[in-house]
């Protein structure tokens, strides 16, 4: 693997959160240290498990592949590996591999002196990934509340746990979350456009600057947020669009159980109607 002009001077010494020298090193173009071992030895576990489970499972069929979660009767205890055992330690390994990818992005940028602002937004996804499978379980009093691991499996989980609440797309967290998606892609869009636009212009034609991009929205809409502020809003966009999926989830069951349409009542029931 042949080593970019300018890697040699990153390949700098320091910013380990654990191990100190010890795992201070690279493979190829990869940075090593602790949490990169333990993302490695998890991940390979976990997919070892995926496939044993696979094996002892009615299908190689990759859409039908499923390792179900264990029954609720098992509460909060461990089930045997055959009966949800099996999703409850790949449950640990998937869990542990993504935290110490969390964490080795933070000794990454440590190292380079950047901020942390790439591992606090895989946090978010990883805290996401959380929610379903350990704290709302949690919460419920039952592993068996987290979703299964299979391509349609987890889809028909998604749509039953829709179901239970009558209609999801009432559940206001639900909505924020959506709304976040969406503008994610707009504000996307505009900034990829937008930027592609004064990079590649007609042929003969220079580059244009910081200030077209300016300009452009302010001719257009009155208002430019600036080439930083972009990219502040897009953070925070992306991030809110996660954030609020794992609140609308979190809140279904442990703290509203009836059909999200009813939670609207207290709408109806404003004493300016009577
Ligand atoms: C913008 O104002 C801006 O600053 C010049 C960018 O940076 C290059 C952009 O990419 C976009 C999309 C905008 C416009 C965005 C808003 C929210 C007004």
């Amino acid at each position: 693997m042949p080593m970019l002009s300018f890697e040699r001077k990153y390949r700098v010494r320091g910013g380990t959160l654990l191990g100190g020298d010890l795992f201070d090193f690279w493979v190829g173009p990869f940075y090593v240290g602790f949490f990169g071992v333990t993302t490695v030895f998890f991940s390979v576990l976990g997919t070892l498990l995926i496939i044993y489970g696979a094996a002892i499972g009615p299908t190689w069929n990759l859409w039908q592949i499923n390792i179900e979660p264990p029954d609720l009767r098992y509460g909060l205890g461990f089930a045997p590996l055959k009966e949800g055992g099996l999703w409850q330690i790949i449950t640990i390994c998937a869990t542990i591999a993504f935290c110490s990818w969390a964490l080795r992005q933070a000794e990454i940028a440590r190292k380079l002196g950047m901020g942390l602002h790439i591992p606090v937004a895989f946090s978010v996804a990883v805290f996401a990934y959380i929610t379903l499978v350990i704290i709302r379980p949690l919460l419920l009093g039952a592993w068996g509340h987290g979703f299964p691991y299979g391509i349609l499996s987890h889809l028909d989980w998604v749509s039953n746990v829709g179901y239970q609440y009558l209609h999801f797309h009432y559940n206001p967290a639900h909505m924020l979350a959506i709304t976040f998606f969406f503008t994610t892609t707009l504000a996307l869009s505009m900034h990829g456009s937008l930027i592609l636009a004064v990079t590649n212009p007609a042929e003969g034609e220079p580059v244009k600057t910081g200030e077209h991009e300016n300009t452009f929205f302010r001719d257009d809409i009155g208002y430019s947020i600036g080439a930083l502020g972009i990219h502040r809003l897009g953070l925070f966009l992306a991030l809110s669009a996660g954030f609020w999926s794992a609140i609308c989830i979190l809140i279904s069951g442990p703290f509203w159980t009836r059909g999200w349409p009813e939670w609207w009542n207290w709408w109806l029931q404003m004493p300016i109607w009577s």
